[in-house]
């Protein structure tokens, strides 16, 4: 029987099977099930189509940034008010039909942002070229969620198809490792209380092909993301919910919008008035995770028009890097001013974290 086959009918056989606390068990253990199933699946597809070649889009810039979300709610409208680029826009829906790139400078970054065609219900599966746009989405650094002021409803059919596909937005991957090994059953260790039972957190593991294997968990998990962590195909991608075409409403409509998506903290804009687009800017330089560092030459003044562009948790190692191959090597310490460190000038190893707007000046060996 093929895959497709199984998974619909184990579906349906939760559906049969009454929830209480006889059964839970059970449930768990067929929803372990369809999720080892669902990654087989995907493995294969993938296979398939690496044998037919598909074609991606090049990663370029400082960040990648997807634009999703359903048609006609202005995505085009906005990447071009945000780029150098030029898309097609229309009051018709699906009027982008082609992923098309696009570049925002920003604090000193070139962000790359990709318009997209419209998500629709359905994508995860393949509807609406929806396979193609949620493969973008999934390596992107930032995923920027584009709604307007009569479609914030369709907010969870995207975070659906987003989720359905193995991407999963502001989340952390989950905290746990596992080794396979030749004997002694499942072994579970844990830095943390947890709140599952190790007979159900052993019962999901041997649903996954695992007889023995030492497991170390290291957060208070969940079924769900020990499956993710399982599967091993989940994406950990940053998410920022816009929403466009403020101009068309008043603010008492707004206030109603704002109570909807309160915990999302959106950002609230009009790409046709050009409203709240400086704050979005700032917003996706934020969500992205990058920050800026101005370097303190020798001698001579700093440029603070051209920032190194880092991703967050870099360190002065990666600095050397992004400068001239031989820095690591021949690196005697760096002085730091700024967020980083508790006293201006202070000295740092390579180690050190910096943060943004830090001012690094690098003392090499010669
Ligand atoms: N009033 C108003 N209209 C807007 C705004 N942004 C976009 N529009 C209009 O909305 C329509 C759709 O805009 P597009 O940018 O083509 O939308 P899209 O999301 O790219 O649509 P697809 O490519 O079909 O998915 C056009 O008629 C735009 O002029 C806005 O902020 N305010
Ligand atoms: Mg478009």
């Amino acid at each position: 029987m093929d895959i497709e086959q199984r998974i619909k009918e184990l579906e349906e056989e939760i559906k049969r099977t009454q929830y209480n606390k006889a059964t839970e068990k059970h449930i768990l253990r067929l929803k372990a099930r369809i999720a080892y199933l669902k990654k087989e699946l995907e493995e294969r597809r993938k296979k398939q189509k690496s044998q037919r070649g598909g074609k991606g889009i090049k990663k370029s810039g400082d960040a990648m940034v997807s634009l999703i979300g359903p048609p006609s709610v202005g995505k085009s409208l906005l990447f071009n008010k945000l780029t150098n680029a030029k898309s097609d826009v229309a009051e018709y829906a699906f009027t982008t039909l082609e992923v098309y790139p696009g570049i925002l400078k920003h604090k000193g970054a070139e962000i790359q942002l990709l318009d997209m065609p419209g998500l629709i219900e359905g994508a995860s599966l393949g509807r609406g070229k929806g396979r193609e746009i949620l493969g973008i989405a999934r390596n992107s650094d930032l995923i920027l969620i584009l709604l307007d002021v009569f479609t914030v409803e369709l907010l969870d059919m995207i975070l659906k198809e987003l989720y359905n596909f193995g991407i999963r937005i502001n989340q952390k991957p989950p905290r746990i490792s596992i080794k396979r090994k030749d004997r002694g059953g499942i072994n579970i260790a844990s830095t943390v209380p947890l709140s599952m039972e190790e007979e159900s957190i052993a019962a999901i593991v041997r649903e996954f092909g695992y007889i023995n294997a030492d497991i170390l968990i290291k957060e208070d998990i969940n079924a769900e993301r020990l499956m993710d962590f399982l599967a091993g195909n989940r994406a950990y991608v940053p998410a920022l919910l816009v929403v466009n075409k403020i101009d068309l409403i008043d603010d008492e409509t707004l206030e109603e919008i704002e109570k909807i998506l309160g915990l999302w903290n959106p950002v609230f804009i009009s790409a046709k008035e050009e409203l709240g687009l400086d704050k979005l800017k700032d917003e996706i330089f934020r969500a992205a995770q990058l920050i800026r560092i101005y370097l303190k030459p020798q001698s001579g003044k700093i440029d603070y028009d051209a920032p190194l562009i880092l991703k967050k948790g870099a360190t002065i190692e990666d600095i050397c890097r992004a400068l001239h191959r031989d820095f690591v090597k021949k690196f005697r310490y760096a002085m730091v001013w700024g967020k980083s460190v508790k006293f201006p000038g202070q000295h740092v190893g390579l180690e050190h974290k910096v943060e943004d707007e830090d001012i690094v000046r690098l003392v090499i060996r010669r």
